[in-house]
């Protein structure tokens, strides 16, 4: 449901292969009930695309764009530069140091033209997912609501984990 309703996060990705490892961003927003669309396109294999489908985005109701990409990651960068939407970049996680090359790739933007880049691999697709929600939020206070609720779930479930450690070595102590 959520990825045809109103989509309001576009999640792009330079290689259908990168679904498998980015889809913790997607997942995030459902958790919220936030409406995205997913699309494959290339900052390099298709460029026309890239600038069609940046360009374009506000005037279709997106609010913020997450753009992945492994490797010779400027999926993210490219459409930056054609868009003034917030722009979340997922570093792809290869086999170079875990993604450090997508990583820096993503990262290392010249100044101007911004991009909110996560970690590569672990939580950093979730965190895109959910830095979207975050940003949404800001006009949203329903969603908002949900985010307070979600950190405070945190809070419960860091303090479950310390009392079942806590007491899992109390046990063998004994
Ligand atoms: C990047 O190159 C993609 O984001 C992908 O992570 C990587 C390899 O793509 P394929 O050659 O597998 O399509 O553009």
């Amino acid at each position: 449901m959520s990825k045809t309703a109103s989509p309001l996060v576009g999640i792009v990705m330079g290689s259908d292969g990168d679904w498998p490892k980015i889809k913790a961003a997607a997942a995030a927003l459902d958790e919220f009930g936030v409406g995205y669309e997913v699309r494959v396109m290339s900052a390099h294999r298709a460029p026309e695309v890239v600038r069609q489908y940046a360009s374009t985005a506000i005037e279709r109701g997106l609010k913020v764009i997450i753009a992945a990409a492994g490797g010779a990651a400027h999926l993210a960068g490219v459409v930056a530069s054609h868009t003034t939407l917030p722009v979340v970049g997922i570093p792809v996680a290869t086999d170079v140091a875990g993604g450090l090359d997508s990583l820096l790739s993503t990262v290392q933007m010249p100044g101007d033209v911004p991009v909110a880049a996560v970690a590569a691999g672990g939580g950093g697709p979730r965190n895109a997912g959910l830095l979207a929600v975050q940003i949404i939020a800001l006009a949203d206070p329903a969603l908002q609501e949900k985010l307070v609720a979600f950190k405070r779930k945190l809070v419960d479930k860091i303090a479950d984990k310390d009392a079942a450690l806590r007491n899992s070595l109390h046990v063998e102590n004994k």
